[in-house]
């Protein structure tokens, strides 16, 4: 199992990115508990200095898995379902613009609330065809890079689009790109799933990341979710990828990521 945690490149407002503070030192922290991958939220690749990044990356010996885009809706509310086509536009182009540093790292791109909401007045299926098509165009464009999305079925308490497993399978379905398939991410799918090995099983080779926390969102081993059965399920549908510990910073950062890793080690 390959595991790494996420690390927001900017300060956020996301409670459950747990490591906000100085990239460097947190990157030094995160090698240092022997985790092999640090997972980057960048809401603006325009901020970032990618020969910066992968040095701080490189001298510590991580790989960057996986790129988050969510603060993009966090913290500008882009999104590819706004009633606004300015705003479905910039959202469409800022993640096209993720394309080259995914590709430099070999990450692939996260989808989260960057789908938006559907805003009051517009009906879930026109919401659903702007996804549709944004995901059409993004992957697309994607696609001669070797760059992948992978599109996260959050929970009922943060959008109204795509929260089960199935939902996401009948996007990929509807979206028909080889390199477009999902994130499962304990913490969600302990919401909606009526099962989560089932769903883990039935999502098989599409999934391309996956996120862990426990039932409460803490770290894994601080809640009630039974990780053993779930990787279990995962390893067998033959990922491997990477597992990625996205948890709130209880009781610190620090503590809950050697936590995670010591839980998810012990598991075997
Ligand atoms: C992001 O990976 C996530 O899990 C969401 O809860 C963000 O809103
Ligand atoms: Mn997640």
């Amino acid at each position: 199992m390959k595991l790494s945690i996420v690390l927001s490149t900017h300060a956020a407002q996301f409670e459950a990115v747990a490591f906000k503070g100085d990239f460097a030192e947190n990157v030094a922290r995160i090698a240092g508990y022997g985790y092999q991958g640090v997972e980057l939220a960048i809401r603006d690749p325009k901020l970032v200095n990618p020969t910066e990044l992968q040095a701080v990356v490189r001298a510590h010996n991580l790989q960057v898995p996986a790129i988050g885009t969510g603060q993009a809706w966090g913290e500008e509310r882009l999104s590819f379902t706004s009633d606004n086509p300015d705003v479905r536009r910039t959202a469409i182009e800022r993640i096209k613009s993720h394309i080259p540093l995914a590709a430099e790292f070999g990450a692939v791109v996260i989808l989260g609330l960057i789908r938006g909401i559907s805003p009051q007045g517009q009906s879930h299926q026109q919401s659903m065809e702007y996804l549709v098509a944004a995901l059409q165009e993004c992957s697309a464009a994607a696609a001669p890079h070797g760059v992948k999305y992978a599109l996260e079925p959050l929970n009922r308490y943060e959008t109204d689009l795509i929260h089960t497993v199935q939902d996401g399978l009948d996007l990929i379905d509807r979206v028909g790109a080889d390199n477009f398939g999902l994130l499962l991410d304990t913490f969600h799918m302990n919401i909606e799933e009526p099962s989560i090995e089932q769903s883990i099983r039935a999502c098989g080779d599409r999934i391309f990341h996956f996120h862990v926390a426990d039932s409460n969102r803490w770290h894994p081993g601080a809640g009630h979710l039974d990780f053993k059965s779930m990787l279990d399920a995962l390893a067998a549908t033959g990922y491997r990828g990477w597992v990625s510990g996205e948890f709130m910073p209880v009781p610190d950062a620090n503590t809950g990521a050697q936590r995670a890793i010591e839980y998810l080690q012990s598991l075997g």
